[in-house]
């Protein structure tokens, strides 16, 4: 790795120019630059390790657990029996983590267009990485929108679309080609999960994303959870689903099963992630 800069006290994420949030530094554990974004690995005083894309943070050890149950438990709880799992995005393997405490889940394929991603968090984050190591899993480093048009499989049960900002190399994983390509992918009852962005600040991207997956599903529906790093603290998940169903149950002899194992995800917070505040519900109409 080449020789680091000197240590800056604080590493920030400023967001429009206007408002930002920032951490105290304990070191810097990497920096690199690939061939399509900036990624670094911080340790920082009051939240752990964090990786941060574009300066933008991705994941904290701190409240990582959050955002990677309920991108993995909410569709996985809703499936009567996912198998086979595809992962676009997540190089940090968070979401992969937790969809492999399924005990149904046979297999798991994940595909990051950013090799340096999966690199750096195998090395500086084991407690999201070590999955990655795990049988079941398959990490293949290619464009996930390549992915999706070209890659001729058995479908998947689930396909969680585990991505950074609509800007930069995800941009396409928010538009309506995409996905046409992941509803060919899905199994006949196969649900899709995507990162929704925050109502606050980006009520404009979550609206148009909902229409692009009603588009292609015929209906697309927002979900919550609470962030603590990510700026807003309220962000969103948009879930599709091939069949129609109650998107608010869950099988609670499943979810009692593997209630032990986690720490944001239960039957409440599944059913309350769905209860949008008045100003998300006009903003997406
Ligand atoms: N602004 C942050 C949005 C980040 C979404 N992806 C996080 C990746 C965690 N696996």
């Amino acid at each position: 790795m080449a020789k680091l800069p000197p240590l800056k006290e604080w590493v920030e994420e400023v967001q429009d120019g206007a408002y930002g949030m920032k951490w105290r530094v304990k070191a810097r554990l990497f920096e690199g630059k690939s061939p399509f974004q900036s990624v670094a690995v911080y340790d920082t005083v009051s939240h752990g390790r964090m990786l941060l894309i574009d300066g933008l943070l991705m994941t904290s050890e701190r409240d990582e657990f959050v955002y990677h149950e309920m991108i993995a438990h909410v569709p996985l709880f809703l499936h009567p029996r996912p198998r086979r799992v595809l992962v676009i995005g997540g190089g940090d393997g968070g979401t992969v983590r937790e969809t492999l405490k399924h005990p149904t889940v046979e297999s798991v394929t994940l595909v990051e267009i950013d090799g340096m991603v999966v690199d750096a968090a195998r090395e500086y984050l084991p407690s999201t990485s070590a999955c990655l190591a795990d049988p079941r899993v398959s990490v293949r480093i290619e464009d996930g929108v390549k992915f999706m048009a070209a890659h001729e499989s058995e479908p998947f049960d689930v396909i969680l679309i585990d991505s950074t900002d609509p800007i930069g190399p995800a941009q396409p994983l928010f538009g309506p080609g995409f996905y046409a390509d992941v509803k060919k992918r899905l199994s006949a009852d196969g649900i899709v999960v995507a990162q929704g962005e925050c109502p606050f600040y980006r009520l404009d991207v979550q609206a148009a994303l909902r229409k692009v997956v009603a588009g292609v599903f015929g209906s697309g529906t927002l979900y919550n959870y609470h962030n603590l790093t990510y700026p807003g603290g309220l962000w969103s998940f948009v879930i599709a689903s091939k069949l129609p169903r109650d998107l608010a149950a869950p099988d609670p002899e499943r979810v009692a099963a593997l209630q032990a194992g986690l720490s944001y995800y239960n039957l409440e917070t599944h059913r309350a992630a769905f209860a949008l505040p008045e100003f998300m519900k006009r903003g997406l109409r």
